[in-house]
């Protein structure tokens, strides 16, 4: 379990119930909430990422405090974030002056801290092994979602500037592992004659993805409401968040693979989806959909990429 022992920020400490550092738009930070929701834990008051006022510290009854960290603004590359999370990536999560790091490691907490049907299965050894199996395996592709929708859904939106390359090769310069910011930021640069990944890398992670998709669909084939079986497991969270960012990007999960894409629009309906996932990213994720839509039709964008390599 990713508990943090001795953070540097001294506003954990301080902090009461649960509040999340978040970005209503990342796919880590989105299945945390998912899962918070679907323990009953809806989303309370919103306070600046870095307020540590009395007022702001409190927590509230069956809710979590939302402590935004913006992504756009670059909230993340800040030394207030920095002392909280090393790595500079969202998702935090502090209960009662406890800091937890890493989003599975998250829901796993939660899961063990608060009620309701279980995220991570405990009756059946089968069922137990196989969530565990695709959230490693849904963990892995990390790096793929990362890369294959900084180049088809953020684009230019993505870089960073020569200041912000700086300051968090500053922040970072410590960094014996974890996300590796540095070195992917640099790298997405656009065009590979300047140093940047060359189209064959994207290309790469594009090809991983596809064929857990086309695994994943299989599996579905059989009927099964959720990915192991019966129940909803933490695998079913995990994958929900890569799809969904996905299709934000315009990736063409109806056409290609049909039983993966009725499994997540079961998991879309749930009311945890839609008040703790989508909420206030609903309409940022319509304009992200539209945005793939109109490059369809310059026949530019995912889509047309997926086709052609599925299909
Ligand atoms: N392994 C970490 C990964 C966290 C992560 O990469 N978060 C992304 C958002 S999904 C982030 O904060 N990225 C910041 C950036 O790309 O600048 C976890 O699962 O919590």
């Amino acid at each position: 379990m990713a508990r943090i022992e001795d953070p540097a920020s001294e506003l954990v400490r301080k902090l009461e119930g649960i509040h999340l550092f978040h970005f209503d738009g990342a796919p880590c930070a989105q299945r945390v909430r998912f899962a918070l929701h679907e323990k009953g834990l809806t989303r309370g008051r919103e306070v600046r990422f870095d307020d540590g006022s009395p007022e702001a510290c409190q927590g509230e009854r069956d809710k979590w405090v939302s402590r935004r960290v913006s992504l756009v603004r670059k909230d993340h590359m800040t030394p207030a974030y920095a002392a909280i999370h090393p790595d500079l990536v969202v998702p935090a999560l502090v209960h009662d002056g406890e800091l937890h790091l890493e989003s599975m490691d998250i829901i796993e907490y939660l899961d063990d801290a608060f009620g309701g049907a279980p995220l991570v299965p405990k009756e059946d050894p089968a069922v137990a092994a196989d969530a565990a199996e695709l959230s490693r395996s849904g963990k892995e592709l990390h790096r793929s979602i990362r890369f294959v929708t900084f180049r088809w859904g953020l684009g230019r939106l993505g870089r960073l500037s020569s200041k912000e390359e700086q300051n968090l090769r500053e922040l970072l310069a410590n960094q014996q592992d974890g996300e590796n910011l540095v070195a992917f930021y640099e790298g997405y640069d656009g065009k590979a004659s300047r140093g940047g990944f060359p189209e064959a890398v994207y290309v790469e992670h594009l090809e991983k993805l596809n064929s857990a998709f086309r695994d994943l669909d299989k599996r579905l084939e059989d009927g099964r409401p959720f990915l192991t079986g019966a129940d909803l497991t933490m695998a079913d969270v995990l994958w929900a968040m890569k799809t969904m960012r996905l299709i934000e990007c315009g990736y063409p999960f109806e056409s290609c693979f049909p039983a993966y894409f009725a499994w997540y629009e079961r998991i879309e309906s749930r009311p945890a989806f839609q008040e703790g996932v989508l909420g206030k990213h609903r309409l940022l994720h319509r304009a992200f959909r539209l945005k793939a839509s109109f490059e369809d039709l310059l026949g530019i964008g995912l889509k047309r990429e997926v086709m052609r390599r599925v299909a």
